[in-house]
């Protein structure tokens, strides 16, 4: 059998298939493998038909295929099936070789197996893939990380398939070592729960607060397609907004039962910025809001039982969609710079030098989160790659300028009305938390003092140095001394 395919793919589901077929219109000869072996072929005499794609039966006829290094990529069910496949590869792959797991892997499996294979002295990238079907297929976001002597071997085929900016660049780059390149999809993906979260917010406003029907909704949304919010999430609610049934005529989304699911990426992101002390609020509220969701009955028990405001809005409803556009615009801004903040310690704490512009340039194309926005990002940290925070640039701070009496005033009519917006909330006391010099933990420390004596730092004193006080003359004067949490 001669050595002539660039790279085989292990696992034909959707994107497995997909991005076979985009890196055989690259030019690439791939091997495609399957552990239920039937789909191979179904896949050779459909949609790789005509194609260079060879099919392989066997994990020996896949790796006697294969140029050296061998390249070999996983697109197979997160969890054991990648620990089983990367098990059954070892005895046929030599040192220098190369696997690739394009899964929705957890971060920490993917330290875990580089570490195990680059002991063993073989090559190991985790990649973030984003982008769904049609990204897989025509370009999506690719996000790698692992060993980085992989790299040289795998980014020709990667920066091909994947998807461009504006400018032309590939919406792939190297990420770091091990985990990175899992840790940058999953804070994708958390972002992309915020994003969804505060659309649904203003859906919400506008037609609870405001009476609109679906298509003036569709309207509004054409509209902010247009500016700062150009993007693909707001394509596709605009789109929704104005769908109806072929068969019914009735618009689908009025149909739909308001109990989210998730996969759990998106609580990845949380417990994660939980274990690194990082205040990622909003895409806290947006996986709670989910869950707060899927509690239907619940719901419709106490709808009946706990009473609210009577919802009344009043005023010019343009200027208050106005206000809603612009809170949405605000408290985007606020979820990605605690997105870039995440990132940021994860870097500290795993030892990835992040490069954060090039992250942006990643998430501009190909995947859900696509946006004009993250242009701006990317330029904000081109302009200043040592930006202690994304608040702080010039363009992001300007519009919080901007948009800061229409956020609070939808905020405010919102809660005046028993409208939940938990992520615009949020957002916004973040936003006055981050902007306060002086936040009320003084009181904190001296309740932890009071009744554990967990002492304290003073203004007056330099930072380090930790005091006790006696609050009640009846403790003694010995403190617990310093631990953290
Ligand atoms: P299958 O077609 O043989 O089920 C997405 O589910 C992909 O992951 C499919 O290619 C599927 O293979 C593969 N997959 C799922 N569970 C697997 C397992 N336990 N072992 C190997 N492959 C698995």
């Amino acid at each position: 059998m001669e050595q002539t395919a660039d790279i085989a793919l292990i696992g034909l589901a959707v994107m497995g298939q997909n991005l076979i077929m985009n890196m055989n219109d690259h030019g690439f000869t791939v091997v495609a493998y399957n552990r239920t072996t039937s789909k191979v072929d179904e896949f050779l005499s459909t949609t790789a038909k005509g194609s260079k794609v060879i099919g392989a039966h066997s994990i020996e006829e896949m790796v006697k295929l294969l140029k050296r290094p061998r390249k070999i990529m996983l697109m197979v069910k997160a969890g054991k099936p990648v620990d089983e496949f990367i098990e059954a590869l070892l005895p046929h792959l030599e040192p220098g070789d190369l696997i690739i797991d394009g899964g929705n892997s957890h971060f920490p499996d993917t330290i875990r197996r580089a570490k195990y294979l680059e002991s063993q002295g073989f090559l190991f990238i985790g990649t973030g893939v984003s982008g769904g079907e049609e990204g897989a297929r025509f370009g999506p976001s690719m996000m790698p990380g692992g060993t980085p002597a992989a790299w040289p071997l795998v980014k020709d085929i990667f920066q091909s398939i994947a998807a461009k900016t504006p400018e032309g660049e590939p919406c792939c780059d190297w990420v770091g070592t091990d985990g990175a390149g899992h840790y940058v999809k999953m804070t994708h993906n958390g972002i992309e729960y915020g994003d969804m979260q505060l659309i649904c917010e203003a859906y919400q406003l506008m037609k609870e607060g405001l009476g609109m029907s679906n298509e003036e909704m569709h309207d509004a949304f054409v509209e902010w397609n247009k500016g700062e919010l150009d993007s693909y999430l707001i394509e596709i609610t605009r789109d929704i907004l104005a769908y109806k049934d072929p068969a019914t005529g009735e618009q689908t989304l009025d149909k739909i039962l308001d109990t989210a699911g998730q996969k759990g990426t998106g609580k990845w992101t949380s417990v994660s910025s939980l274990d690194l002390g990082m205040p990622v609020t909003l895409i806290g509220e947006a996986v709670y809001a989910r869950c707060l969701s899927a509690m239907k009955d619940d719901r419709v028990r106490a709808s009946k039982i706990l009473s609210g405001p009577k919802i009344k809005i009043a005023g010019d409803k343009k200027a208050f969609v106005e206000d809603i556009r612009q809170a949405l615009l605000a408290s985007k801004i606020v979820s990605y710079a605690q997105g870039f903040m995440l990132l940021a310690e994860a870097a500290k704490e795993y030892k990835w030098d992040l490069n954060y512009g090039s992250i942006a340039m990643m998430w501009r194309e190909g995947c859900i989160i696509r946006s004009v926005f993250l242009g701006k990002i990317k330029a904000a940290y081109e302009a200043d790659p040592k930006l202690a925070n994304l608040l702080l640039a010039d363009y992001f701070n300007g519009l919080l300028k901007r948009c800061q009496d229409s956020w609070r005033r939808a905020v405010s009519q919102a809660v005046l009305n028993g409208i939940p917006v938990p992520a615009f909330t949020t957002a916004l006391a973040f936003y006055d938390g981050y902007r306060s010099e002086r936040l009320p933990a003084n009181l904190l420390q001296a309740q932890r003092d009071y009744f554990g004596a967990h002492t304290y730092e003073r203004i007056d004193q330099p930072r380090g140095k930790f005091f006790h006080t006696n609050w009640t003359g009846k403790g003694g004067n010995i403190s617990a001394g310093q631990y953290t949490v």
